[in-house]
């Protein structure tokens, strides 16, 4: 998809609001989480290659906190069964009028539903992706969030999650933000759009480590959960029913 460049932390704010997504940030998404997220290409091409070999006949694939529909769009070039369909949700009206202008009917339908995943009804589920969303719930509503969607994956069916990670050791975790930060340099960002960025992030985007991570999907019952990619600071999941 082209998208206009991210510019939106590039001169000197007064005053640096919360991040949210709204319209300005859905103008220019697909280049700021190109530019941001190191390996996030690569990980929505292999989104695409999961649900491949995930989606079963008759099932729905749900791709939560969807954006403008890049793991969606992965999904469908590469699901071959029959009658499956991908519902896609997200809470950013901004976001979904974008996705929705870009979306063509095709033998896979894509579903929009504009509301909070945490009040969405999982049913029959062959995978579900959860690509950089977690992240943005407060801590205390993942659990529900996760115990609710492996209860309506099917037997043997897949849960992606990416995530940025935090780090226990604290030389490990400061050495993951500064390469980061490196990264994000590599792509253009100024030191000025890195700081203004990351102070507008906190307290919205909550990163916790692998351990959390694992140690929660165990705990709803995903008997295996292991890291499928890693790229500094930001790492892909994937849990087994
Ligand atoms: C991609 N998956 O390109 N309910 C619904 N949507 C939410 C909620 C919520 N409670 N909280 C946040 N979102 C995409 C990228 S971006 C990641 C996902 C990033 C939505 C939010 O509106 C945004 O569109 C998305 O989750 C997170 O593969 O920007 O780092």
């Amino acid at each position: 998809m082209t998208s206009i460049k991210d510019s939106l932390y590039s001169q000197p704010l007064g005053q640096i609001n919360s991040f949210a997504f709204d319209d300005h940030v859905a103008k220019v998404f697909p280049d700021m989480i190109q530019r941001s997220v190191p390996g996030y290409q690569t990980m929505i091409t292999a989104i695409g290659l999961l649900a491949g070999r995930f989606a079963k006949p008759n099932s729905i694939c749900y791709d939560l906190g969807c954006s403008l529909g890049a793991a969606s769009f992965s999904m469908r070039q590469n699901i071959c069964v029959e009658n499956c369909k991908i519902i896609a949700v997200d809470n950013s009206s901004a976001m979904l009028e974008k996705f929705e202008s870009i979306l063509k009917p095709e033998k896979t339908p894509i579903e929009l539903h504009c509301a909070d995943i945490r009040n969405v009804e999982i049913k029959n589920a062959s995978i579900v992706v959860l690509n950089f969303t977690l992240q943005f719930l407060p801590v205390e509503d993942r659990q529900a969030l996760l115990a609710k969607i492996y209860d309506g994956l099917l037997p043997d069916g897949a849960l992606i999650i990416s995530e940025k990670l935090a780090f226990e050791d604290v030389r490990q975790h400061e050495l993951q933000i500064d390469l980061h930060h490196e990264f994000k340099k590599s792509q253009g960002y100024s030191d000025l759009e890195i700081s203004q960025k990351r102070t507008a992030l906190e307290n919205v985007l909550i990163p916790e480590t692998f351990v959390q991570h694992q140690q929660r999907l165990k705990s709803v019952g995903f008997n295996s959960a292991e890291l499928w990619f890693q790229y500094f600071n930001f790492a892909s999941f994937i849990a087994l029913k």
